[in-house]
């Protein structure tokens, strides 16, 4: 069986948890004919770059799906790029707070996302799930794993990030949120939209 590399982060910044660790314990352990093989990553720009990395290695995925959070939106979104800049408003759980430095010397500005950005949001959409399409993936720990992993596979392996809003749980009374159970769907959904793809590459995308 093919694998998919999903990731998602630990808490950080003072929240007890991370809406994404609580969705990759409730994926499956295979969909579709895929193995979905589940990586926690901590949120530090190093460790968590390099653990992605490795397990592209490791495991040959036919896709990797990164997952984080991105408190203040209120709305699914799936990231079209990665930035060569790191710059922590907060720092991260080790410690580091990186002020305004490349992730890596001399790489390109951007990177893009191979993932079908466009079909997972409408696909998110059209099953009544709030979602958009986000080219800023900011500059902490999530745009960090989601640059290395693009530098890394270089373009041979569909990978993209997505970021989901806080839940209710969470307790940001005056932030956006949406139900634990609806990012779950959502997630659920853009993971067979991913596989599809990877069947039937370029359907119904408009190209
Ligand atoms: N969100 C942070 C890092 C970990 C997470 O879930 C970010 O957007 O960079």
């Amino acid at each position: 069986m093919k694998n998919i590399l999903i990731t998602a982060f630990e808490a950080f910044g003072g929240d007890t948890l991370n809406p994404t660790e609580l969705i990759l314990n409730e994926l499956p352990e295979s969909m579709d004919g895929y193995a979905l093989k589940k990586l926690l990553l901590p949120v530090e720009y190093v460790r968590a770059r390099e653990l992605a990395c490795a397990a592209c290695d490791a495991l040959s995925p036919a896709a990797v799906i990164l997952l984080g959070q991105a408190g203040g939106r209120s709305a699914i979104t799936p990231e079209t790029r990665g930035r060569n800049l790191m710059y922590a408003r907060i720092p991260d759980n080790a410690g580091y707070g990186p002020d305004h430095l490349p992730l890596t010397e001399g790489g390109p500005e951007y990177l893009y996302a191979g993932l079908p950005v466009t079909k997972i949001v409408s696909q998110l959409q059209e099953k009544g799930i709030p979602a958009e399409s986000s080219d800023d993936a900011g500059t902490y720990v999530c745009n960090a794993v989601l640059y290395g992993v693009l530098l890394h596979v270089r373009g041979k392996v569909p990978a993209g990030f997505i970021h989901v809003p806080f839940i209710r749980e969470q307790g940001h009374e005056d932030l956006p949120f949406l139900e634990f159970e609806t990012i779950r769907r959502g997630i659920l959904t853009a993971v067979g939209t991913v596989i599809g793809e990877l069947k039937t590459p370029g359907q119904d995308d408009g190209s």
